[in-house]
């Protein structure tokens, strides 16, 4: 993968002149960055696509955007480019292009993310132990709750599929993808990773979350509602952390949902046991596995297939195979066949196609992969039928139309869930167009969109001025700015127009909206999946 750094800059918008789609006549060039010993490097780039962005009458997003295809330079280096057009010039920011960049820029700080935002936990530099008095049970009665993970700018614990089991899910999948790599950074010196301790602290969360007589999931931890759970503040004065008091958090009634805790605690159980660690992880994985399956007749959730392969590998017990292969069976039979959303699953399918993805590269010589490689092709055109623009950024599926941004609520973890579902399938089909297709998304999330922003704080060149974060009211951390935090990101514009949106605000309210700048634990785990999947 080359020059996808968090640093990636659409190079030629032109808002300082409108061209024509004709008048395209421009001398790009990439250099080194000053002072490096490395060649200069000037050359004139092919136009791939080029053009306006549309959509609808009213929505034109007012510039004009060329793409610029520069993956034949090679050259390990810290580069700038510059375009050059009719006596204007445009000046890219910085960016590297090396083997293992999103690697070596991004992945401790992914994890490290996760770090700060612990709950229950004194964070040095941060806050002190939190929510000591998690939590009652629907019944008034008192359950340890407590550890697990702040899910975003405000201090729930949610207990649905892309919670702390999805998370620890996503932590082993950049562990497995680069283990040696991860190993050097051990910050308590017990001689686990910092990955590993993460991924630890997520499951003996959701190990207080289990149910012992069923094996399944209490509902998430929350800080309301019903009370002022909107309340902001530093984590350890949100409650008294003194259990039985009357703002004690509560947990909801009903059941909760974590079908992706099942693979990471079997994933985790090994990790931990060749380290000498004894622990149960397995069986509770067994027990939830159990339970969420109906004992193995519900098969059609791209989660438990994903699951059930991870059981398998490490059981090597048929029945796991034989899960994962109906519920591989079921999703392809989901398929769209027919219509705008031919080749979908569902209104888009990336869970869907990566879990197929998935089976198939664990499983190369089962039967059932010529047929997921026809279902993965068939869904990669109509990725590339969603993302017929210069950013090659893919739409939403929202009712008749496509739109490019959600009205409501920012979706870079969708971004990156189809960037994962996508370098999976680049794995198994090695057909160019996905790798191309997972990158823009990536790219777009890390900074290649039209306000240049990168949407991993702490890299890149320009971050979110501010996050809606409680956060920031800990003194020194005023933008709630947590490193690696990964935002909500674009909505339609004032909510309406379907051009990019974001709230840049330096000042004048508590936050900035939580629809463009929250950060929420999914965007991080469906970051490092992605990057897991694409060897970052
Ligand atoms: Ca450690
Ligand atoms: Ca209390
Ligand atoms: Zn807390």
């Amino acid at each position: 993968m080359v020059g996808s750094g968090c640093v990636s800059r659409n190079l030629l918008n032109g808002r300082q002149k409108v061209w024509g789609p004709d008048q395209i006549n421009c001398v790009f060039r990439v250099r080194v960055a000053p002072g490096s010993p490395k060649h200069n490097f000037e050359a004139l780039f092919p136009f791939p696509f080029s053009g306006r962005i549309y959509n609808g009458t009213t929505n034109d997003w007012g510039w004009y955007f060329w793409r610029v295809d520069f993956s034949a330079l090679r050259e390990p280096g810290n580069y700038h480019a510059a375009a050059h057009m009719e006596g204007v010039r445009a000046d890219s920011y910085p960016f590297a292009v090396r083997r293992n960049v999103l690697l070596d820029e991004t992945a401790q700080i992914a994890v490290d993310f996760f770090f700060i935002q612990r709950c229950g936990f004194e964070v040095p530099g941060w806050h002190k132990a939190c929510h000591l008095d998690d939590a009652n049970l629907p019944d008034g009665t008192h359950l340890d709750a407590t550890g697990g993970w702040h899910s975003a700018g405000d201090y729930n614990k949610l207990m649905y599929e892309n919670g702390d089991g999805g998370v620890v899910f996503a932590l082993l999948s950049g562990y497995r993808s680069a283990p040696a790599w991860f190993d050097r950074f051990d910050r308590n010196h017990d001689g686990l990773p910092d990955l590993l301790d993460e991924a630890n602290w997520g499951a003996q969360f959701v190990f207080r979350m289990q149910i012992p007589e069923t094996g399944g999931l209490r509902n998430h931890v929350n800080q309301g509602p019903g009370r002022n759970w909107t309340k902001w503040s530093i984590p350890e004065m949100h409650t008294d952390n003194i259990i039985g008091t009357a703002d004690d958090p509560v947990i909801s009634p009903g059941e909760g949902n974590s079908p992706l805790m099942i693979g990471g605690w079997a994933r985790l159980s090994n990790l931990l046991k060749q380290r000498g660690m004894t622990n149960d992880y397995l069986e509770r994985a067994i027990r939830l596995w159990n339970h969420a399956t109906k004992g193995g007749t519900q098969a059609a959730s791209p989660q438990l297939l994903l699951s059930a392969i991870e059981l398998h590998n490490l059981t090597g017990e048929a029945a796991y195979l034989d899960y994962a292969r109906r519920s591989a069976e079921a999703l392809i039979a989901q398929q769209v066949t027919g219509g705008r959303l031919r080749g979908a699953f569902g209104s888009y399918g990336e869970l869907s196609a990566g879990a197929l993805a998935s089976f198939a590269l664990a499983y190369p010589n089962d039967p059932l992969v010529e047929q997921i490689k026809q279902a993965v092709k068939e869904y990669l055109t109509f990725c590339l039928s969603t993302a017929d623009n210069p950013f090659g950024v893919s739409k939403q599926s929202v009712g008749d139309v496509d739109r490019f941004f959600p009205p409501d609520l920012g979706n870079n973890f969708q971004l990156l869930g189809r960037a994962w579902a996508a370098g999976l399938i680049y794995q198994l089909t090695a057909d160019a167009r996905v790798l191309s297709y997972a990158v823009d998304q990536v790219d777009w999330v890390l900074g290649k969109n039209p306000l240049n922003l990168c949407m991993f704080e702490g890299k890149g060149s320009f971050n979110p001025p501010r996050y809606h974060h409680r956060y920031n009211m800990i003194p020194g951390h005023e933008r709630g700015a947590v490193p690696g935090t990964i935002p909500n990101g674009f909505v339609r514009e004032m909510g309406i127009a379907d051009r990019p949106g974001f709230d840049l605000s330096r000042g004048g309210n508590r936050s900035p909206s939580f629809r463009t700048s929250e950060p929420w634990l999914v965007h991080n785990m469906f970051y490092l999946l992605a990057a897991s999947a694409l060897n970052f």
